[in-house]
């Protein structure tokens, strides 16, 4: 697809040279090793922690649920929540305050979370978007690489409007569109299906160990976005998402 891209375009013989520069130069990001063939056509960004930092108002609402049970969630604790559903959340939550709560109750519960972490996350700005974020997704697709963002969230499409990106991608899947959330591989490969390419050409960009899981279930190449102790399992572990440099696709 690239090829096709570049092909396309109408060269000036005089900017022969710069061109076959500039396709060696981009083709090496996108083939394999051997430059037999394509690897990469397509890279999928979860939001929360790896776009922007919502993860941190998804653990203020949780700690703020937890303090009115009475028990003290910490920020390692938080770390089992990334990723997972709402739910599935909760049901850690109350195991980690050794709580047994009704069925309707969990709903009154989980819903209460909700309104608190919609309230933070509303008077969220653009800016907020974590830095080289939208420059990364603008060189993968200037490179034909297609771009998908898929999120265990049920609120991401508010998120995504807020912050003005609903334009940057090729493709949207959030929890309101899958039956199981990370790291059930699920929403992985509905992106991939939605943007037409196979699970192995996909990277994924991660900042939970749920989400790691997924996308290596999934079968697809993963870039972990935090600490290398935690997502350990990745193929690369980078500090934050905008470090990532388009040439190291081909080394994954
Ligand atoms: P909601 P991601 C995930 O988003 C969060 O990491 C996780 O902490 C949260 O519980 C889950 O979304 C569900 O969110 O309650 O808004 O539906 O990291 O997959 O973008
Ligand atoms: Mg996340």
């Amino acid at each position: 697809m690239l090829y096709l891209n570049l092909w396309r375009r109408p060269i000036k013989s005089s900017r022969k040279l710069i061109f076959e520069e500039l396709l060696k130069s981009i083709s090496s990001h996108v083939l394999s090793p051997d430059k037999k063939s394509i690897l990469i056509k397509a890279c999928i960004f979860d939001l929360d922690g790896v776009i922007v930092d919502t993860a941190h108002y998804h653990f203020l609402a949780w700690k703020r649920l937890a303090d009115e049970l009475g028990f003290e969630l910490t920020e390692a604790d938080n770390e089992r929540l990334k990723g997972v559903s709402r739910m599935q959340s909760l049901d850690i939550v109350l195991e980690l305050g050794g709580i047994t709560v009704s069925e309707h109750n969990k709903f009154v519960l989980a819903n209460k979370k909700n309104t608190w972490f919609v309230d933070y996350v509303e008077r969220m700005a653009p800016e907020e978007i974590f830095p080289g974020v939208k420059h990364l997704i603008h060189e993968l697709r200037s490179a034909g690489i297609k771009v998908a963002l898929a999120s265990s969230s049920k609120n991401a499409k508010t998120v995504v409007q807020l912050l003005h990106i609903q334009n940057e991608f090729d493709a949207l899947v959030d929890g309101t569109m899958v039956a199981n959330s990370k790291p059930h591989p699920e929403i992985f490969l509905l992106a991939a299906s939605k943007l037409g390419v196979k699970p192995e050409e996909c990277i994924v960009f991660e900042d939970a160990e749920a989400g790691v899981e997924a996308a290596l279930a999934a079968g697809m190449k993963c870039v972990g976005v935090g600490s290398p102790l935690q997502l350990k399992a990745a193929h690369k572990v980078i500090a934050k998402t905008g470090e990532f440099k388009i040439r190291e696709i081909a080394n994954l």
